[in-house]
């Protein structure tokens, strides 16, 4: 779960989700149209921009992920494309803004802005439209809890967890690029064109693999044959490889891509390490390729700020045997 203010407590009989048009027009859905409309259901692997954060050098502000900022659910809704075609707007160019019921105050900014503010994003229309979007109001075959935007959320797969607003309250039809704050100060990169850095919202995921076993830190025996596993992912694409390293990145060999490819969601793997016969610190590594041919990097690009942390782990060389989670605690190994 990532919020960034209090979570909302909404009741499904007096919700509604209030849609305003290019032109001005307005129409106002309940929990009940929205189930009278015809449902999808899509497995979708949701991953938090900043996933991964507490391994950057130097260390940086926000939420201090781990590896847990990423999950694997199945939701079930009406496709966005269906609620703006029965709301009776055909707009195919332009972006839709999501606005969630969730709001507060922004103490991070100096000058601060000003009273409280909605947590909203805008998605280009060409993204709204792709039929795996969705407005979902289940998760995995249940009733979408509180925690995850009950009663309705945006499920967008592919992008970063930060386009999939929760407690979704309204929708906004415009041909005006949206510069909300979680788009502009908060969420953005840095891309370079023309040799001219500009700010970007972060939108589609980077291709990523994250080992479950050994967790950080675990002591395995030495001189067995260990199971290695763990999940791979990517955005608009499919992971096709994912590769291993028993020995720091010196030399690496392929992990076993476990079930069918399901685009959109990861894909679990595992790995027969046969640990080395003498006792010590070693590190292992994994790095997923996926069917576009993005590999993940060997090292961190600053441009992105504090998102979209996907190179290979544990990181820059100097970490490399060193106790990091330590090290960003503040202690000595
Ligand atoms: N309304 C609202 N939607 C939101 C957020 C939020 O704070 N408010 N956080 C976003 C971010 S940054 C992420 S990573 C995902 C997390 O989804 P989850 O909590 O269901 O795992 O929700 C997104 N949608
Ligand atoms: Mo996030």
């Amino acid at each position: 779960v990532r919020n960034h203010f209090a979570q909302p407590r909404l009741d499904a009989r007096s919700w509604r989700l209030h849609i305003e048009g290019p032109g001005g027009q307005t129409v106002d859905l309940s929990y009940d149209d929205l189930l009278t409309l015809p449902a999808h259901t899509v497995a979708a692997t949701l991953e938090c921009a900043g996933n991964s954060r507490v391994f950057l050098v130097p260390t940086a502000a926000g939420a201090q992920w781990e590896l847990g900022g990423v999950s694997t659910a199945t939701w079930t809704g009406v496709p966005l494309s269906a609620v703006l075609e029965h709301a009776g707007i055909h707009a195919t160019t332009g972006e839709v803004v999501l606005e969630g019921a969730d709001n507060g105050p922004i103490r991070a900014e100096s000058p601060p802005i000003a009273g409280s503010i909605h947590f909203a994003r805008s998605l280009p229309m060409a993204k709204a439209l792709q039929p795996e979007v969705l407005l979902a109001y289940r998760m995995n075959g249940a009733p979408l809890p509180a925690a995850h935007g009950f009663p309705l959320r945006a499920v967008v797969p592919g992008w970063y967890g930060v386009a999939s607003v929760k407690w979704l309250t309204r929708l906004i039809v415009t041909d005006r690029p949206f510069q909300g704050y979680f788009q502009t100060l908060d969420y953005s990169y840095w891309e370079r064109r023309d040799g001219l850095p500009s700010l970007r919202p972060i939108t589609e995921l980077q291709v990523k693999a994250e080992i479950a076993r050994p967790a950080m830190l675990e002591v395995v025996p030495a001189g067995t044959l260990y199971r290695v596993h763990g999940a791979a992912w990517t955005g608009e694409s499919v992971v096709s490889k994912v590769e291993i390293s028993p020995d720091a990145g010196l030399s690496w060999a392929p992990a076993r891509l476990l079930g069918a490819p399901l685009r959109n969601a990861w894909r679990l793997w595992e790995y027969a390490w046969p640990t080395p016969a003498r006792a010590g610190r070693y590190t292992l590594m994994a790095r997923a390729t996926d069917a576009q041919g993005h590999v993940q990097p060997l090292q961190r690009d600053r441009d992105r700020r504090s998102y979209m942390i996907n190179h290979v782990l544990p990181g820059p060389a100097h970490m490399t045997g060193c106790c990091w989670r330590n090290h960003h605690l503040g202690r000595h190994c």
